[in-house]
């Protein structure tokens, strides 16, 4: 059987991984997150379409064009999570599974940060477990696709 497309896709600042603020972030960087992604994903029956952007409207048109593409979605929207509507509309639009990760735990920091508009439509969040919530978030996905083997 095809391996299963999974856009995962990072948003805002997170290219900065691994170069500032190792305290909250880890020292991992988004090069490493993703090529661990890419390896992770065919055990797990999936591949792995790793992006990364700091614009809000790339990121939604990749959501749109993944309902074409791909069979699910995984998001670090970074600070978009706490605000962008028209985000989490977007991956509604996309009519695919989606699963959150958050590398730093969110309820833990700034109540800013406590929310996620993302969450309600996500089937479920992965969050305060460093970079390995990637994999975890691809398991999950493996999972939800029935593409474990
Ligand atoms: O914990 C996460 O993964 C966040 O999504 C990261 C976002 C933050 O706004 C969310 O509340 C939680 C920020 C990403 C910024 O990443 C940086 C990494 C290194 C240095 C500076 C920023």
């Amino acid at each position: 059987m095809a391996a299963s497309r999974v856009l995962v896709l990072n948003g805002p600042n997170l290219n900065m991984l691994g170069k500032r603020e190792p305290s909250i972030y880890g020292a991992t960087t988004l090069t490493d997150v993703e090529a661990m992604c890419v390896e992770a994903a065919p055990a797990l029956g999936l591949s792995a379409d790793c992006r990364q952007s700091n614009h809000e409207g790339v990121l939604i048109d990749w959501c749109h064009e993944a309902r074409e593409s791909h069979q699910g979605i995984i998001i670090n929207a970074g600070g978009f999570t706490h605000t962008s509507v028209a985000l989490r509309d977007a991956l509604s639009a996309a009519e695919l599974p989606v699963v959150e990760v958050h590398i730093s735990n969110i309820h833990a920091r700034e109540s800013f940060r406590h929310s996620s508009l993302i969450a309600p439509i996500a089937v479920g969040m992965i969050c305060g477990l460093g970079t390995i919530g990637y994999r975890l978030a691809l398991e999950a996905m493996s999972e939800i696709l029935g593409g474990d083997r």
